[in-house]
């Protein structure tokens, strides 16, 4: 079968990335105090596509667990390997080559903070103790593009039992990897690094709210947030952060990275939601990632049934973007 990848530049419609677009303008506004700085720095950098760290042991068996349907075809792997957001890498589509530079191994992800045991975890070890599924999520971007991947991994609930959170724990915020010399993104100076991003106890103790360490039944690629991120599927795919290094429970609100950038755009809560409009674009519909379809968008990304209850208190706060 002959697959043809487009590749992120080839692709019309996200010529520009919205989210990038802030970001030049900001630049452009002299925002970049720091860049002269940074990009003067020595950076070692490895032959770029070049994987680094040790092999990468494969997926213990996971099963699929029918309990949430798609409701749609699965993207074609290809697709959702080539067509990703990763501003560490580059604020543009194609960065899956320069991502490949991350060592996978060994990770750690130290969770912290308030909880009765703070530990920090070896990956290899981690999946050898948590429930592995397989689980077949929508992922709905606030540039109004979407894809459907099979994701192996565990409930975030299952890894925060293990810590015991303690009863003043009300956040928790999500730090992602940051290494200088492996991510040319980073030399954006004016970028807020590293890439927080955060929920209440509530949102990470939901059933959906899941920690991924596999696609396609393959180990997580470094592009897709390889060899751990989180994933949020009722949420817009920014609050799930890529390549966890650090979770940590708190009683302070999280202030994450796109909320840092651009404030007015980009909030803390950022459930997806088709009649609430990004302040420069329509989320009515999405473009559906590996073909010419554009579909409705729904409330909550399709599963009001298992988050809708967890807002019913908090209609005064900005729960849309
Ligand atoms: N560390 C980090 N995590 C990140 C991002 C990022 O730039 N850096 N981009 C986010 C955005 S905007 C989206 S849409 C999803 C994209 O995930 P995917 O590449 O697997 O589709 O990752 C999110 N997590
Ligand atoms: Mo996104």
């Amino acid at each position: 079968m002959l697959i043809r990848i487009r590749r992120g530049w080839e692709i019309p419609e996200h010529q520009v990335t919205p989210e990038a677009v802030v970001l030049n303008r900001r630049a452009a506004l002299g925002l970049a105090g720091g860049l002269a700085a940074a990009t003067a720095a020595t950076i070692v950098r490895p032959a770029r596509g070049q994987p680094q760290g040790a092999a990468v042991p494969p997926l213990p068996p996971a099963a699929r667990n029918t309990r949430y349907q798609a409701e749609r075809p699965v993207t074609p792997e290809p697709y959702a390997t080539a067509y990703n957001n990763y501003y560490e890498f580059g604020s543009h589509k194609g960065i899956a080559a320069a991502a490949r530079r991350l060592p996978l191994r060994p990770w750690t992800v130290r969770v912290e903070g308030l909880v009765e045991q703070p530990r920090e975890f070896g990956l290899d070890d981690l999946i050898a103790a948590m429930p592995i599924e397989e689980r077949i999520y929508r992922l709905r971007c606030v540039e109004a593009w979407s894809m459907v991947v099979p994701w192996t991994g565990f409930p975030l609930a299952a890894l925060l039992d293990r810590v015991r959170p303690l009863a003043a724990a009300r956040y928790v915020r999500f730090e992602t990897a940051a290494i200088p010399g492996v991510m040319p993104g980073l030399r954006q100076s004016w970028y807020p690094w590293p890439y927080i991003e955060g929920c209440t106890i509530e949102e990470a103790a939901n059933e959906l709210a899941f920690l991924v360490v596999g696609a396609y039944g393959k180990p997580l690629p470094p592009q897709n947030g390889g060899p751990l991120r989180v994933h949020f599927p009722w949420k817009y795919g920014f609050k799930s952060g890529k390549s966890l290094v650090r979770i940590t429970l708190t009683d302070r609100r999280p202030r994450s990275f796109w909320e840092t950038v651009q404030g007015n755009e980009y909030g803390f809560w950022a459930n997806v939601n088709p009649e609430v409009p990004h302040p420069r674009w329509s989320q009515a519909t999405e473009r559906v990632l590996g073909t010419d379809e554009r579909i409705p968008t729904r409330i909550f990304n399709g599963y009001g049934e298992f988050v809708a209850h967890l807002y019913v208190n908090l209609q005064h706060e900005r729960l849309w973007a």
